[in-house]
């Protein structure tokens, strides 16, 4: 049985239907939970658009796990989205960049049990300049046989079961996967709902496009600065380089128009600066999606990297896979 289609319009949740479908004995919670986390990404939106009218910009004036000052918009995002999926029964754990450790959320059956992972307000150094930020997020299945949600939440990201971001641009686009190929909706602020913009999105192979913090570039391993000094060598027609700083708007430039992102390693951070598991595994879960790679640049691809604690972080080389495969070689050699 095919769900109707509205004319031409497709809503997230349709298309969520529509997905499950694929899986008949689907209870219909998975839905639930993901129409939780487009509700939070509806309200988060609702206070970056307003940046400046309301008391949002600047610092909440505490210092998080990562050792950064929390934006008074990290902690509401955060905030908004513990809510909204608190009401979800069957999300069992989540866990936040702004948090400390993973918490558990409800005590629930295992087999219906998730794990929602999330980072509430990714590149929120860019909020009070008006720059685009984003909400990104990955879901697991809770493992019944594991007790305590400090461990349930170390999978490696082969094991998500859907990932996605919202962009909080020009626009406000919602990029999903549930192993399905990658979907993107756009928030119709009129109606205040996520229509299907682009179905079954693939990345491009391969653009002469680079995106990475080049003011680190002499505290990167060798093989990286080669890398960069190669491709201002290209001539005319070469490569062009593109930063915003918010990993969500540089990754959704990437799916769209192709290049590779990178964030090496530096000499005072040896593992980077981006989280495994709640910014890389997702974006790296959509990229190969997509058609697309996603490695730390040491031998593994992204999402067999096995996490040690929530907190982990790691190397990040992501784009078209002839991109990604350029820059291995001269890492590798
Ligand atoms: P955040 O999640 O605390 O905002 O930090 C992650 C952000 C990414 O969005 C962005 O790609 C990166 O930090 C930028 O880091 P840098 O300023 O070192 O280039
Ligand atoms: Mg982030």
């Amino acid at each position: 049985m095919a769900i109707e289609r509205d004319g031409d319009f497709v809503t997230f949740s349709q298309h969520i239907q529509e997905q499950q479908l694929r899986f008949p004995n689907a209870s219909g919670q998975f839905s639930w939970l993901l129409s939780g986390i487009t509700l939070a990404t509806r309200m988060i939106g609702s206070y970056v658009r307003r940046a400046g009218l309301i008391d949002v910009w600047g610092e909440e004036g505490a210092i998080n796990i990562q050792g950064e000052a929390q934006k008074k918009l990290d902690v509401i995002a955060n905030r908004t989205l513990e809510k909204t999926l608190g009401y979800r029964g069957n999300v069992g754990i989540i866990a936040s960049e702004e948090d400390n450790e993973p918490r558990v959320l409800h005590e629930v059956e295992p087999d219906d049990s998730y794990i929602v992972m999330f980072d509430p307000l990714d590149g929120s150094s860019n909020i009070d300049v008006n720059v685009s930020v984003g909400t990104i997020f990955t879901i697991f299945r809770n493992p019944p046989e594991i007790n305590g949600a400090a461990e349930s939440v170390l999978q490696p990201g082969t094991e998500q079961v859907a990932a996605g971001y919202v962009l909080y641009g020009p626009s406000t686009v919602l990029v999903y996967t549930c192993g399905n190929g990658v979907h993107q909706f756009t928030l119709d602020p009129q109606i205040g709902t996520f229509l299907l913009t682009r179905e079954n999105m693939q990345m491009p192979d391969y653009a002469r496009s680079y995106s990475v913090n080049e003011a680190y570039a002499g505290r990167f391993p060798e093989g990286y600065q080669k890398y960069l000094a190669w491709t201002k060598q290209a001539g005319e027609g070469g490569f062009t380089s593109r930063y915003v700083g918010s990993l969500v708007a540089d990754f959704h430039r990437i799916l769209v128009s192709g290049g590779v992102y990178l964030y090496p390693p530096t000499t005072e951070h040896p593992d980077g600066k981006l989280r495994l598991m709640y910014e890389c595994n997702p974006l790296a879960f959509l990229a190969e999606q997509a058609g697309g790679a996603a490695v730390d640049g040491r031998g593994h691809r992204i999402v067999d990297c096995m996490p040690t604690q929530v907190h982990d972080r790691t190397p990040l080389v992501i784009g078209g896979r002839r991109n990604v495969d350029e820059v291995l070689r001269f890492l590798e050699g």
